[in-house]
């Protein structure tokens, strides 16, 4: 079975980890009846201390390589600070993000490759052979993509200025209004090798609960990538952010307001519309279920979605390919 999911960084590793553990342990399918192909938003990516960083794919890869720091999802588990602390002595901006030891080293052979001429696709095939993540991590595109967002400053040319996402997301907590979201070079992005293709020949197309705008909503936004998705003869199938009108995690919320959408399972259905086949809802959102979203015939199910732990993470992966199951016959 081929699976294909599209991922950015906390929420949809840790589903992809459920989904890893289903496949394994419960479908008793053995390794090769099974090839999961995640593409990985690369719109979060920032150059940072002249280093390329790409938090999803590493966000990705470390936590299905069993690197990660589990208690925040991103950076490596038993990390040092020693560099970082160095830069603050020096006073190197930013001091708002901050890289461990054990991370830089990645960024360093990233930046050393990308300098080399290797592609992004590349790099993130080499970096994967140590960690051996179990799925096929491909950046959503080998062209530069970055996430950036218009807020107000009184100081700045026409009282506003854009700053980059991570700025908006880790400075300042995303507590500052968001005017406009903009994926800049987006629309000169192609799709990276191999990633309309698993698109097009995936038996299902996973879309685990990653932010909707500035992950999920960034791959939708390169060239050919939505298209794929409304062609492929795969169900789609959603795993909903959003439980209760609240985001599980991070601050889709503040990005949801940001494109002037409530923060619903249905506000997010809305924006997958055009390619959605099934969508699962928390059964606080069981009102959802049964009826038709955003006038799109889309089946929805509600079912536990809080990820509490990996047997919990485990069984809405299996609900999702349930549903694909049944949608698709
Ligand atoms: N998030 C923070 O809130 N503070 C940080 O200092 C920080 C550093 C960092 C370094 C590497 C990396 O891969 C991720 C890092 N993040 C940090 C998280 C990052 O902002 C998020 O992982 C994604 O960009 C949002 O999905």
């Amino acid at each position: 079975m081929r699976i294909t999911a599209l991922a950015g960084g906390v929420g949809g590793a840790r589903f992809l980890r459920g989904l890893l553990t289903y496949l394994k342990q419960r479908h008793g399918a053995a390794p090769g009846s099974f090839a999961v192909t995640v593409i990985g938003n690369t719109a979060d990516d920032i150059t940072l201390h002249g280093l390329r960083v790409c938090p999803d794919l590493d966000t990705i890869m470390y936590t299905l390589g069993g690197g990660v720091h589990e208690g925040q999802g991103w950076g490596r588990a038993d990390e040092t600070f020693g560099v970082a602390t160095e830069l603050a002595a020096y006073g190197a901006q930013p001091d708002w993000f901050t890289l461990g030891d054990r991370d830089i080293a990645t960024h360093l052979v990233r930046t050393q490759m990308l300098n080399l001429g290797y592609t992004l696709s590349q790099v993130t095939a080499a970096l994967c052979d140590r960690w051996q993540p179990g799925v096929t991590l491909l950046p959503m595109s080998d062209d530069p993509v970055e996430t950036h967002v218009v807020i107000d400053d009184e100081t700045a040319e026409g009282g506003q200025k854009a700053i980059h996402f991570q700025e908006w997301w880790v400075r300042l907590h995303a507590k500052v209004p968001a005017r406009r979201i903009l994926a800049v070079g987006a629309e000169q992005a192609k799709p990276a090798p191999g990633v309309l293709d698993a698109i097009r020949d995936a038996d299902v197309v996973l879309l685990p609960p990653s932010n909707p705008v500035v992950s999920i909503g960034t791959i939708l936004g390169v060239p050919g990538v939505r298209d794929a998705l409304r062609g492929t003869r795969a169900p789609v199938i959603g795993i909903s952010p959003i439980v209760g009108g609240a985001p599980v995690r991070g601050m889709a919320d503040a990005c949801l307001t940001a494109l002037g959408l409530e923060t619903s399972a249905e506000a997010v259905a809305g924006l997958y519309a055009d390619f959605l086949k099934g969508w699962l809802v928390d059964d606080s959102d069981a009102h959802l279920a049964g009826q038709s979203i955003a006038g799109a015939p889309i089946e929805v199910v509600a079912r536990p979605l809080i990820m509490r732990d990996l047997a919990a993470t485990a069984d809405i992966a299996e609900g999702a390919l349930d549903l694909a199951r049944h949608l698709g016959e």
